[in-house]
């Protein structure tokens, strides 16, 4: 019983080690996530510590997807776009007509192309600016009122920790944190970014997403995220995705060139080398627990061995 007891010790203290659910506050607290799902690979021109994006990190906890996006997001309405591939079908290209018309979005990306085999079916527009905080909700594809706004999710301040009211349209609710402090991370430039540096970021933008709210991905689906900095009409892309772009790379601009075109239908990611999107698996419910029990088989096999 001596080994058992030491296993189911371990197991416990595996427990304690991963919390049941992160705290939503802009900071990648001891325990919240495992592993980061995608590093920054270049250095920023958007902004030295304005805008980077250093590294992702997902939890599916609680029926929620979590997401902790590292860096710094300025406050200047400048937009933090997730597009979140969780469904069959989607848009590979950007309609400029079939979308809801929240924030302008898809005017503006009418007819950007994502790399092959991403198909975004929900999107996300985190920005900031003159004292408030705001989160929009779209669904890709849906009708004119498949959107939802919230407006000032901390209450007066640019940076925090909130929870938004459920949705008018839609009726989801989102956890929201954002802590700007970061001084370090990725360099500014365009070329290769120090990965350990961006790594070693714990602050920046965190989000609790309903699983509901991105169509309740089946257990063992493969979740494709796409994050991006743009500019403060959609209209002009910087350098910073998760997944990366890879260095040497300015910013993309409106042609891919870093020029300013009034739009993005010039962009197609094919052009660029690497994935622009990351994966985060839905996992098995109690999957924790279930590595635990994993745990016990192993120590009985091993006792019978004895
Ligand atoms: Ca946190
Ligand atoms: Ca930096
Ligand atoms: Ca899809
Ligand atoms: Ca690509």
């Amino acid at each position: 019983m001596k080994l058992l007891s030491a296993v189911l010790g371990i197991t416990l203290l595996g427990s304690i080690a991963v919390q049941a659910v992160p705290m939503v506050d802009g900071v990648l607290g001891p325990g919240e996530y495992g592993a980061a799902v995608s590093v920054q690979a270049v250095e920023t021109q958007f902004g030295d510590n304005f805008s980077e994006l250093n590294a992702a990190y997902a939890r599916i906890a609680g029926g929620h997807l979590y997401l902790m996006l590292t860096g710094n997001l300025e406050g200047n309405f400048n937009k933090l776009n997730i597009f979140i591939d969780s469904q069959p079908g989607g848009q590979n290209i950007i309609s400029g007509a079939n979308n809801p018309p929240n924030d302008g979005w898809a005017a503006a990306h009418n007819g950007m192309r994502f790399d092959t085999g991403f198909e975004p079916d929900y999107l996300l527009i985190l920005r900031n600016g003159a004292g408030k905080f705001d989160l929009d909700y779209a669904i890709i594809g849906g009708g004119a009122t498949d959107f939802d706004s919230f407006e000032d999710v901390f209450g007066g301040t640019q940076e925090g920790s909130g929870v938004t009211g459920p949705g008018a349209n839609l009726g989801f609710s989102f956890m929201l944190g954002f802590d700007n402090s970061n001084t370090a991370g990725v360099a500014g430039g365009t070329g290769a970014a120090d990965q350990a540096a961006a790594l070693a970021v714990t602050t920046g933008i965190e989000i609790g997403i309903p699983l509901a709210a991105i169509g309740n991905p089946a257990i063992g689906t493969d979740v494709h995220i796409s994050a991006m900095v743009n500019g403060s009409n959609h209209d002009f892309l910087s350098n910073q995705f998760l997944g990366p772009l890879q260095p040497p790379q300015g910013n993309l601009g409106g042609d891919g060139a870093g020029n300013w075109t009034g739009g993005l239908s010039d962009i197609d990611l094919n052009n660029f080398a690497g994935q622009q999107f990351f994966t985060v698996v839905i996992p098995e419910p109690g999957s924790v627990l279930l590595l635990g029990l994993g745990l016990l088989g192993v120590a009985r096999a091993r006792r019978r061995v004895r």
